[in-house]
């Protein structure tokens, strides 16, 4: 339940929010197996209330769910299976994210994706079927210094399944294990800080192992990470769900974020990861902002990076996949200004594909954080310093840093001032590509280069107003 089930040589996984189930199997295909991708997060795949929130169909309808039927707006269930197939045999890896802790907010009669009607006035929702007896008693979630109140009321009204009985286990595992039948890796646990450790260990123990059909080896069992936020002062506490898999740390993307915004020097970088109180590495699901964050909802706050500050997003994204702490997830997203707003759509709501440009960045209103450079080039830098620790950290004593990764990588950041000296790179001696200012194809780099002697010394230069504030080499980047 910790294992990310990835390839070997890959270990990074990329949440495509709202992506459709066809536009995620091309892109297995067409991108992700190619730059090293590992897995990608899917948005929930079961049938979900259509909600209108003025002119357009907001993101967050996806986490009110109707049925278990396999029917949303990124597609029907045949259309998944296919994706996990076809994504499966590349070597990308499929989480889903799992919708469990409750069913829609307090709307009235609700139409769902897949045809399903629910009435959550009355709490009966005849395609699962559940109906009141399977709910906690309504109150609202107000205080979360009390995690009985946080575990048995309503979050943001939404009507609060009681995992505590046997049929509502039962359909949660029924699903759950239609969704390894098909071939997924693993999934997300929305809100599980919402649901009693107990109850979800149950569940989870209910699980089959992964479907060797797929590749995984027998007795392989599924990721499981949880959503639990625990920024410290509340009655929940994240230790208490650290026996039943991994956990999103929201520490860590709060922190990143602080830092490479400016409020903090780099230098304190040096013992990043359990040394800033972050739970063991382990245990941690890591990110720069998630779907959620990215927009002000969730924990966080406004030191959270997303896409709209570039220069600093991509250099706490360079740092995250540099560093070896913890399972890294990449965000991509749709562009908006409306935090409400939903994925491209048109005028019946339905999801509008990402269009590719000649330079592999996207159209159509998705941003694709996943495929700038110097995030995919990353990745790469990742996957070529597995197995290593970090080493010969460096500093000037205020905003530059620099480190190795054993003998296969070396990076050095700035966010203020020039980089211009000798620097050790722990790198066999030859020339290398830089990732982050250009790309090696052919033989070729793109970008800058740095020359290694036999000593491993290197002179690396990168000046204050670069586009990035990142130089990365690693040892699948020589010319
Ligand atoms: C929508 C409407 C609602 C309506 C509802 C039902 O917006 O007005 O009542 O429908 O009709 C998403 C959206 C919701 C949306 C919902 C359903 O975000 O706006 O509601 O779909 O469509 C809590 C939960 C956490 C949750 C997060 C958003 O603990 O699990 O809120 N995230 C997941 C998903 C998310 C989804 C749901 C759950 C529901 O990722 O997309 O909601 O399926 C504290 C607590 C946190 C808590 C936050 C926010 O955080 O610790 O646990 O998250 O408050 O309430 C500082 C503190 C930090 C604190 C934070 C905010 O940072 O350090 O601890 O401030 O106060």
């Amino acid at each position: 339940q910790w294992n990310e089930n990835m390839w070997d040589n890959r270990n990074t996984m990329v949440h495509l929010f709202e992506w459709k189930w066809n536009d995620i199997a091309s892109e297995c295909e067409r991108f992700l197996q190619h730059r090293g991708y590992g897995g990608v997060q899917v948005s929930p795949v079961s049938e979900n209330a259509i909600i209108t929130s003025g002119t357009f169909r907001p993101w967050w309808e996806r986490y009110q769910p109707v049925s278990y039927l396999i029917a949303t707006r990124s597609g029907n269930e045949a259309e998944f299976a296919d994706m996990v197939r076809r994504c499966n045999n590349v070597g990308v890896r499929i989480y889903v994210d799992m919708v469990i802790n409750h069913m829609t907010g307090n709307i009235g009669t609700v139409y769902g994706t897949g045809g399903s009607v629910g009435y959550s006035d009355t709490k009966y929702f005849p395609a699962v079927p559940y109906d009141a007896s399977h709910f906690n008693p309504e109150c609202s979630i107000n205080d979360y210094t009390n995690a009985y109140e946080v575990r048995n009321c309503e979050l943001v009204s939404l009507r609060d399944l009681n995992q505590g009985i046997e049929h509502v286990r039962e359909r949660i595992t029924t699903f759950m294990n239609k969704l390894i039948s098909l071939g997924v890796a693993g999934f997300r646990i929305d809100a599980a800080k919402h649901m009693w450790p107990g109850d979800l260990e149950n569940i989870f123990g209910r699980l089959n192992n992964l479907n060797t059909g797929h590749g995984f080896p027998s007795g392989a069992r599924p990721l499981i990470f949880q959503e639990v936020i625990d920024l410290g002062g509340e009655g929940i506490s994240f230790t208490e769900y650290l026996h039943l898999g991994r956990i999103t740390e929201f520490r860590y993307s709060a922190e990143i974020g602080r830092v490479f915004r400016g409020y903090d020097q780099l230098r304190w970088l040096s013992n990043w990861g359990e040394g800033w109180g972050f739970m063991a590495s382990g245990s941690a699901v890591v990110f720069v902002d998630n779907h959620d964050n990215q927009r002000g909802h969730g924990a966080g706050g406004d030191n959270i990076l997303t896409y709209k500050n570039p220069k600093q997003y991509k250099m706490a994204s360079a740092f995250m996949l540099a560093h070896p702490y913890g399972s890294t997830r990449v965000m991509s997203s749709f562009a908006f200004t409306d935090t409400d707003a939903g994925p491209p759509q048109d005028g019946n709501g339905n999801i509008i594909s990402p269009g590719i440009n000649a330079d592999e960045t996207c159209t159509n209103g998705w941003v694709c954080e996943h495929r700038w450079r110097q995030i995919y080039n990353m990745v790469g830098f990742r996957n070529a310093v597995r197995g290593t620790g970090l080493n010969d950290f460096w500093t000037n004593g205020a905003q530059q840093i620099a480190f190795c990764r054993g003998g296969s990588g070396f990076i050095a950041f700035t966010n203020g001032g020039t980089i211009a000296q000798n620097m050790q790179t722990c790198l066999p001696s030859g020339t290398y590509c830089d990732v982050i200012s250009g790309s090696l194809i052919n033989g070729q780099c793109t970008g800058k280069t740095v020359t290694v002697g036999a000593n491993g010394i290197g002179y690396v230069y990168l000046a204050d107003n670069e586009e990035d504030g990142v130089l990365a080499i690693h040892i699948n980047a020589r010319v």
